[in-house]
């Protein structure tokens, strides 16, 4: 067994629930191109970066454009997700999520972010979540995107913790894919039926706790 010295948390479905301003956001550019977008389509987007998530979208309404245009419906989108996470606060933490931050604390384990998302520090500051961090690496610090496992060794880098001692908390199968390829244990937050390659899977943070984790590891 090895102990759990970090545990490194993804952003959106583990700690906060933006996905339905990702989801606003998105439907608002698909109509204007002309096309529905679902909530079941939304799910492919999850965990997704921006720019590839813009090129599912298209290929959903089967639109083809060019670099430039894309870049500039990229933009329209954020700058509407923008808007809406001006408005979070702290009432939008997810179940669970402050109390095991703050367990992680008192159990001197390192915490450290690790998110596809650009926006990923307005949401922290606007949440209060900032200072449960002793990293942040997010879409601004990646050049790879969910499955490739660089934004969870950044992570574990950032806290000086091997990727052995790591725990990563994911909603998203990319980014669990991500986890097990960084050589760290996960946890996936949702259902066993698309996060079943964790090691442990979880409703919420709310399930969870330090001993519990270090129970269910034991023998990992
Ligand atoms: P932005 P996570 C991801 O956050 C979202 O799940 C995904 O839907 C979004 O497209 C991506 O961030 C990029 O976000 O447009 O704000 O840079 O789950 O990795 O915390
Ligand atoms: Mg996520």
């Amino acid at each position: 067994m090895s102990e759990i010295k970090a545990c490194l948390f993804d952003l959106d479905g583990v700690l906060v629930d933006t996905a339905r301003y990702h989801y606003i956001a998105w439907r608002e550019l698909a109509e204007e191109l002309g096309f529905d977008f679902t909530e079941h389509d939304n799910e492919r987007l999850k965990g997704v970066s921006r720019a590839a998530s813009l090129n599912i979208l298209l290929e959903i309404g089967g639109i083809t454009l060019g670099e430039e245009e894309k870049a500039r419906l990229a933009e329209q989108k954020n700058n509407r997700y923008v808007e809406y996470i001006a408005k979070m606060d702290s009432s939008e933490i997810l179940p669970g999520a402050l109390d095991f931050l703050k367990e992680c604390r008192e159990h001197s384990i390192k915490v450290a972010l690790g998110s596809a998302s650009k926006n990923a520090m307005t949401i922290l500051n606007n949440t209060g979540l900032t200072p449960y961090f002793d990293a942040i690496i997010d879409g601004t610090h990646t050049s790879a995107a969910k499955p490739d496992p660089e934004v969870f060794l950044l992570g574990a880098q950032a806290v000086n913790i091997a990727p052995e001692h790591c725990v990563v908390f994911e909603d998203a199968e990319a980014g669990i894919l991500a986890a097990t390829r960084a050589g760290m244990r996960s946890v996936g937050i949702g259902s066993p039926e698309t996060l079943g390659a964790a090691n442990l899977v979880v409703p919420s943070l709310q399930q969870i706790s330090v001993d519990a984790l270090r129970e269910s590891f034991a023998a990992i």
